[in-house]
């Protein structure tokens, strides 16, 4: 097994993390995009999209997704459950997950790739989409402050996937857009000091 990874993706952080968590030593080969090794026909052949992360099994699978790569090494290694322990459990965190990727972490990289320098020329910018989405994840912020209160994890009182997706998103508010949870965001503080000191937050 082999996981195509790119450093500073929080997409690739979030399948990072999981492997840790679960304790496993996945060999990982760095893809530069800015060197567009994405866009080779050799990576492309891997995953059409050029996108990470990518994990290619011995016999030469290719599973892209972030979320398919998960479910994949859940099932070969449940312990520690990460997307829940029985049917209704993991309902409510597949719930909380999505509602984790598309109402924050999709926003948050939509508002990195139309304000980054690096994503000049690659896409169409559009200046006003980073200025809704910032607005939107804003309220997305306020919004989970109340749903986490007397919660320490998002989906339920376990560490799951979607703690994971959600720190990931924070991760890079915080490092490439200066949007930080501020302190009158108790619920949301807390969790967050909870999950970033666990030892697989700098994986
Ligand atoms: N839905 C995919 C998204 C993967 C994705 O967009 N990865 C980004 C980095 S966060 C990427 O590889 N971008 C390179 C490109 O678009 O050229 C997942 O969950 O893995």
């Amino acid at each position: 097994m082999k996981l195509y990874d790119l450093p500073a993706s929080p997409n690739a952080r979030r399948v990072r993390i999981f492997v840790a968590e679960k304790g496993l030593d996945i060999p990982m080969t760095p893809i530069n995009m800015m060197e567009n090794e994405n866009k080779t026909e050799g990576y492309l052949a891997k995953n059409s999209l050029g996108r990470m992360p990518l994990l290619e099994l011995e016999d030469g699978t290719c599973i892209a997704e972030s979320m398919a790569i998960c479910s994949y090494l859940e099932q070969l290694h449940p312990d520690p459950p990460l997307l829940g322990r029985d049917a209704l459990d993991q309902a409510i965190v597949e719930m909380w997950q999505r509602r984790m990727e598309f109402e924050l972490l999709m926003p948050i990289i939509a508002i990195f790739r139309h304000s980054a320098d690096m994503w000049k020329g690659r896409i169409t910018q559009v200046p006003e989409m980073a200025e809704i989405e910032t607005a939107n994840v804003k309220d997305k912020m306020i919004w989970l402050e109340k749903e986490l209160n007397g919660q320490q994890y998002i989906a339920n009182d376990e560490y799951t996937v979607a703690d994971i997706t959600a720190q990931c998103a924070f991760v890079m508010a915080k490092a490439a857009l200066g949007i930080r949870i501020g302190e009158e965001m108790t619920n949301l503080s807390r969790w967050w000091e909870r999950v970033a000191s666990r030892p697989t937050a700098r994986a």
